[in-house]
């Protein structure tokens, strides 16, 4: 079937991509906590997230297959078997048996799934397409979900509910049988559907291309789940697909996912790929995502360079032999570093927050600190921040920067540093990965934050109790 996914226009490939304890628990370390792992998942599972990947149930039988899925992944979406025209071909004629082959593997290995997808304009039988009346579309919809995750019901950790309901470069939906008979609600009735049949599975809508804050298409899924969240329609998490060119992902990419999060969703990477595979754009993606505390895991699409619907581009973590690609290596190092998962709701273990140690000051020495302070993007009421500090004193084992704000900023999210706000007074303490600064040494930390008027530059760092100077 052809491919729903064309090109990025301006950067090559698209970009574009979720967990429960229904079937295993998660681990909930925390980084640094916990000797670096040697398997994808046993490394995201230390700070409360899954690894995972699609699986074909036709390659199960194929040992080189599915020792390389029983060693690296703890999560598993069905790559096509749980979609419409494999489900229901005709109409109120159900077919499990290829989906209920992988998700008996999984059970079977301590492997948790994610449901792939419920409503989609792809993939979709000509009886279901051909329907002009909304009765009867809205009653066969209605029925495919609630059958479907019946079936399933208590083994899906999170289902992509409606799956590229956006049109590509738009804040508005896309032409399809769904859109055009039932209308823009149809996303909102799918969701209450599919809560009211399994309501421990967490419900998330899925899309490409929306990896891009500036993007139209992801300002209209943003649009879609504040207001769905406003409403109470219920909402769980958001797939971003990560279908990436050689470039890996747009610089906004994290930002991104931090605004959607701070929406009161979870986010995951669903469907990550990227042409020939870069290790530096495998580990900028998996960075993004581990940096957020409400990113919930990634899923890569497909084992193998051979398994992929990417022909001839490698996009994988394994070649077609079975070893592990340099991207490999970069991702298992990514997913090391970062915040705990802080993802809440009834189907997913809370992660124990562990209390950051309150770091003995070590004056850096005479010389001093230098702090670059630089707003990477800022929107209507919100801004994100990297903070560089040099330590140009005296190495420094732990490190306290403080600050405060000029015009009402509040902070909202941080990573890579343990971020508290009294007032207009800032205090960002070293995690426990990154607290050594050599002299002459720098560290790096992020924030999101709001602000409203105005955002300028603080001007008054100090670094362990010691001036800095701001440039
Ligand atoms: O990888 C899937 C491929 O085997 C199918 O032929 C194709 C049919 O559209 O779907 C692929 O998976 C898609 C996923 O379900 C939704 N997002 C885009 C994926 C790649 O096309």
């Amino acid at each position: 079937m052809k491919s729903s996914i064309r090109p990025r226009r301006v950067r090559g490939l698209v970009s574009a991509l979720s967990a429960a304890a229904v079937v295993a628990g998660a681990a909930t370390l925390v980084p640094g906590s916990a000797q670096a792992a040697s398997t994808l998942g046993a490394q995201a599972a230390q700070s409360g997230r899954y690894f995972g990947t699609a699986v074909a149930a036709g390659k199960l039988g194929d040992s080189t297959y599915s020792t390389i899925l029983d060693r690296e992944f703890n999560m598993i979406t069905p790559e096509n078997e749980m979609k419409w025209d494999t489900t229901e071909p005709s109409r109120g004629s159900f077919n499990f048996g290829p989906a209920d082959q992988i998700v008996n593997h999984a059970l079977a290995h301590g492997q948790r799934m994610r449901g792939h997808t419920l409503v989609w304009h792809s993939q979709l039988p000509g009886w279901v397409s051909g329907i002009t009346d909304a009765n009867t579309l809205r009653s066969v919809m209605d029925n495919h979900i609630t059958t479907e995750m019946t079936h399933f019901k208590g083994k899906i950790y999170a289902w992509d509910v409606v799956n590229e309901a956006f049109a590509d470069g738009s804040t508005q939906h896309r032409s399809s049988v769904f859109q055009n008979v039932l209308g823009n609600g149809f996303i909102e009735e799918a969701f209450r559907t599919a809560r009211a049949a399994d309501p421990s599975a967490k419900l998330c809508y899925n899309d490409y291309n929306i990896e891009n804050w500036s993007d139209a298409k992801t300002q209209g899924v943003y649009a879609m789940v504040k207001d769905f969240k406003s409403r109470g329609v219920p909402i769980d998490c958001v797939g971003f697909q990560s279908h990436f060119g050689s470039g890996g992902p747009p610089a906004s990419f994290q930002t991104t996912l931090s605004n959607f999060a701070a929406l009161g969703v979870d986010v995951q990477l669903t469907e990550l790929d990227i042409a020939q595979a870069p290790s530096t754009a495998y580990g900028n993606t998996v960075r993004a995502c581990v940096n957020v505390s409400r990113c919930a895991g990634i899923t890569v699409w497909g084992i193998r360079d051979s398994d992929s619907w990417r022909s001839g581009e490698n996009p994988l973590l394994f070649d077609a032999n079975g070893n592990k690609k340099a991207a490999y290596e970069a991702v298992l190092s990514a997913l090391g570093s970062g915040v705990p998962y802080g993802g809440g709701g009834s189907s997913t273990p809370t992660p124990t927050p562990t209390p950051t140690p309150t770091p003995t000051p070590t004056p850096p020495g005479n010389g001093g600190c230098s702090v670059k302070y630089t707003i990477a993007s800022q929107w209507t009421g919100g801004f994100g921040t990297n903070v560089t500090v040099t330590n140009l004193g005296g190495s420094v084992s732990s490190w306290t920067l403080t600050w405060s704000f000029g015009a009402g900023q509040q902070i909202t999210q941080a990573w890579n540093a343990a971020v508290t706000q009294s007032g207009a007074n800032v205090t960002a303490r070293n995690v426990d990965y990154n607290g050594s600064i050599p002299t002459n040494g720098s560290t790096s930390f992020g924030f999101n934050g709001s602000w409203n008027g105005s955002n300028p530059v603080p001007s008054n760092f100090a670094l362990n109790g010691i001036a800095c100077t701001t440039g």
